[in-house]
């Protein structure tokens, strides 16, 4: 164990910069109604702060910009795919790793493989593009995480957790061969970066196994989960973020990684196994839809900066400390001045609570999204909505899914922000909620059938 420090200061100092720049109120607003009120479409030279996501936003360490010329390009056998390969056996623990461009790539190859159309998938609520590929591949996905996910304002260490009477109800109803797995998400990010805990996560696996249906991680932000752990679950305190980690892998059989969050690079991301069988049929895949299976969808200097990433993401304890640090500090802040948001606070962003604070606009007219365009105006902080317009529609129906969860999520980069820039995020956030008021709803101008939150248009109503 390291020794602790009072506070979480950053475990690095600073050797590059990128200055960013302030713009005039009248400039974004002409920008934001550029971009159709979609924070997607807004061009980042127009952007102060960028919480848009914490997805290949990371900033990479003088060890890993080392390891990008040591990149070895080799079209087979590259060094740097080896060294990926062991950055992946020893931290998660997979015998078989299947590379890919980034999460979604391993998505498709794993939905592909082994989602019969009229399956169920079962989740701890969805993420946007595992939901996709789920239902590309013909598969019906079934939220079963705890009810207290769903409410904003309850209190609890692990609302990722999956419900397993909702699961147990699943399987006596649909039966365990229409199954073909359990997608379980560490830190789940629709739900707020909320965690699951150990116990639920072993309990979980112990209930498939007895089914024989799979267990598949989605281990994108495994990393912040085992802080929670860590910091929240008995037996946990004085175990280290790598054990953790390790332990989650253990109760699964396989995960999907998109490499762009906690691995610390800015694009890439991986399938890994356990089973061979299912390995060979993955590379089968990888090599139509991603490259030949020692690069997959990135180049030889690409895995290497992942395989450095991967073991810089766990070699100390006081990485995930200041990263989840700065998130709370920024939440702290706001819950001060009684702005309604997500709690417990996440792992990865704040998540402003749309439909509370912003009453008056009636869920199809789209309150987070709204929001987020105005904190934009106020600012230039760029968040992202996660409500109505990325739930989409119900395919059955054709209507809107209305989640109960009306979020703008405002990300916080790794390593990329200072604490003087979680303060001017933080006076904006209050400065708008202060006039909420008057901020009105949105309508559509543009929607597109799938994934309709990335391109969407918008005006005001
Ligand atoms: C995030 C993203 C990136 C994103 C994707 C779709 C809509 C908006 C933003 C990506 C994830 C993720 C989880 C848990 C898989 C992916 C896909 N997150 N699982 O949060 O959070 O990975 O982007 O590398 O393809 O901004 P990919």
């Amino acid at each position: 164990m390291e020794q602790r420090r009072r506070s979480w200061a950053e475990p690095y100092k600073i050797k590059m910069v990128e200055p960013i720049k302030m713009t005039t109120r009248e400039h974004r607003e002409k920008a934001i109604a550029d971009a159709g009120f979609n924070s997607f479409l807004l061009r980042s030279d127009d952007v102060y702060i960028d919480l848009l996501t914490d997805s290949g936003t990371s900033a990479m360490s003088d060890n890993q910009w080392a390891g990008m010329m040591l990149g070895d390009e080799a079209y087979a056998g590259s060094k740097s795919y080896y060294h990926l390969e062991e950055a992946v056996q020893e931290v998660y623990g997979y015998p078989e790793l299947i590379p890919t461009h980034q999460g979604r790539g391993a998505e498709h190859i794993l939905s592909q493989l082994l989602i019969k159309p009229g399956d169920y998938v079962p989740g701890n609520m969805y993420f946007t593009t595992t939901r996709f590929h789920q239902e590309h591949a013909g598969g019906i996905f079934v939220d079963v995480i705890i009810d207290e996910a769903h409410m904003p304002s309850v209190e609890h260490p692990f609302k990722g957790n999956v419900d397993l009477a909702k699961l147990q109800r699943l399987i006596d109803d649909v039966g365990a061969d229409q199954i073909p797995y359990i997608s379980v998400e560490t830190n789940v990010n629709m739900a707020g970066g909320q965690p699951l805990s150990m116990a639920n996560l072993r309990a979980t696996y112990g209930l498939c196994k007895k089914y024989d249906i799979p267990v598949m991680l989605d281990a994108t932000r495994a990393v912040e989960n085992a802080y929670f752990i860590q910091q929240r679950e008995g037996g946990y305190e004085d175990r280290s973020i790598k054990e953790i980690v390790a332990e989650i892998c253990s109760y699964s059989d396989g995960a999907t990684v998109s490499s762009k969050k906690d691995n610390l690079v800015n694009i890439g991301g991986f399938l890994a196994v356990r089973d061979l069988e299912l390995a060979t049929r993955a590379r089968a895949m990888l090599v139509q839809f991603e490259g030949l299976h020692t690069y997959g969808g990135m180049s030889g200097r690409d895995m290497e900066a992942l395989a450095r990433g991967i073991h810089e993401m766990v070699d100390t304890d006081d990485h995930a400390r200041a990263r989840v640090g700065q998130v709370e500090y920024l939440g702290n802040a706001l819950l001060k001045a009684g702005v309604p948001l997500v709690q417990p606070i996440g792992g990865h962003g704040i998540f402003l609570d749309a439909a509370a604070i912003l009453p008056h606009i009636p869920q199809d007219q789209f309150p987070a999204q709204a929001l987020t365009a105005a904190l934009y105006v106020d600012s230039g902080v760029r968040g992202m909505e996660r409500g109505n317009v990325s739930a989409g529609r119900n395919p059955e129906t054709g209507d809107h899914r209305y989640p109960k969860l009306e979020l703008v999520r405002m990300a916080i980069p790794r390593r990329v922000y200072t604490q003087a820039h979680m303060d001017v995020t933080a006076e904006s956030v209050v400065e708008v909620y202060e006039n909420r008021a008057r901020v009105g709803g949105l309508k559509f101008t543009y929607e597109p059938q799938e994934l309709r939150f990335f391109q969407a248009r918008f005006e005001k109503i």
